[in-house]
């Protein structure tokens, strides 16, 4: 083989090796994230609307802002009633897409207490701005 073919193969079989690494690494990073949202301490239910957010506990309860305990593990089942919203908590650096006709799924464990701001971060309309809600950690 002359020079020039090593390198062609060189290149291609390198190209292989590092491709089958990342999507390897890819697969267990993404196992990881289901596997904790599996785990989660309470499953709360969002709606998403124009243009409020309202949360709906396991026992039925419906409120206008999340709270939760710090150290729990909350797994948010996002619905949408009319058009795409997006959940974003700036403070966590959380945002995850609400699409109407699907449930997305957010897990995260908010360990500091404190207030939050929820906003929606996918223009939604004339209230989009608006569509704020408070995350109280306790
Ligand atoms: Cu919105």
């Amino acid at each position: 083989m002359t020079r020039v073919r090593y390198v062609e193969w060189g290149t291609i079989i390198g190209a292989a090796i590092l491709f089958a690494y990342i999507g390897i690494a890819s697969w267990f990073t993404v196992s990881q994230f289901e596997a904790q949202a599996q785990e989660a301490d309470i499953t709360i239910e969002v709606r998403a609307r124009q243009f409020a957010w309202e949360f709906i506990y396991p026992d039925g309860t419906r409120s206008a802002e999340l709270r939760v305990k710090a150290g729990q593990t909350v797994k948010l089942e996002l619905i949408s009633e009319d058009v795409i919203h997006s959940l974003y908590i700036r403070d966590f650096g959380l945002k995850k897409d609400v699409v109407p006709g699907q449930v997305n799924v957010l897990t995260f464990t908010p360990m500091k207490p404190g207030e939050y701001v929820i906003q929606c971060a996918e223009f939604c309309g004339s209230g989009h701005s608006n569509m704020l809600a408070k995350l109280i950690v306790e």
